[in-house]
């Protein structure tokens, strides 16, 4: 196994053992329920391949408007589900004793769906980590530096693969290749599923 060198990345792997993957699953799916998952509006006006939603008192979004985070599902205008449990807890024990997150956005992957090279930094303080969650099929990642030219590489996310971007790594460009169809059969139906847990408001 190859550790990876960016700094402040850490990658790992089967950090949920199968069965927490299926609770979890479980747990994402009957909240969206109440808050689906819909493709946003790039700012150049492309729907995005990605399928999304959010849990937490604040959901990433996106539309002709730009990004932002907002209080309200776009679709619904109702609050987003709130946070479950286990992924509070992971947060607690990698990321942050002390501050809770406040944003988790939920991410689906169908068998076409990727998403383009890019950084995170819509959130209010950069200090905080974000702490990511892979389930079900493989996806190929891949991670360059904090200038979109630096060379990039590719690693293999897995179900139940947590990944922790802190420091240095905060600030990298980073995006999804592919899926790998039919590589897992934690969710029913197939595909995959992110969670990116984040402290998207300010701490004090
Ligand atoms: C590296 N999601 O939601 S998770 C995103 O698999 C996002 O859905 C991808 O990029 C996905 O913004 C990748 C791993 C990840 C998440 C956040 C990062 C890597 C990151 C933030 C900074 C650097
Ligand atoms: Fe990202």
């Amino acid at each position: 196994m190859s550790e990876v060198s960016t700094a402040g990345f850490r990658l790992l792997p089967g950090r949920l053992s199968p069965d927490a993957q299926a609770e979890l699953v479980g747990e994402v799916l009957s909240r969206l329920d109440n808050a689906p998952a819909y493709k946003p509006i790039t700012p150049g006006g492309k729907p995005m391949s990605v399928a999304m939603s959010n849990f937490g008192a604040l959901g990433w979004f996106t539309d002709a408007r730009g990004y932002r985070y907002q209080k309200r599902h776009p679709l619904t205008g109702e609050p987003w589900p709130d946070i479950p449990a286990m992924l509070l807890e992971l947060w607690a024990e990698l990321a942050d004793r002390s501050v809770p997150p406040d944003a988790c956005l939920v991410n689906l992957y169908g068998p076409d769906a990727k998403m383009g090279l890019h950084q995170d930094r819509d959130e209010a303080d950069l200090r905080f980590p974000v702490l990511s969650v892979s389930l079900g099929d493989t996806a190929i990642f891949r991670i360059g530096g904090p200038n979109r030219a630096d060379p990039t590489r590719s690693i293999r996310l897995t179900s139940g693969d947590v990944c922790l971007l802190a420091g240095p790594a905060r600030l990298a460009h980073h995006g999804i290749d592919r899926v790998i169809p039919g590589s897992s059969r934690v969710i029913p139906g197939g595909g995959r599923i992110n969670l990116t847990l984040r402290r998207a408001g300010p701490s004090g």
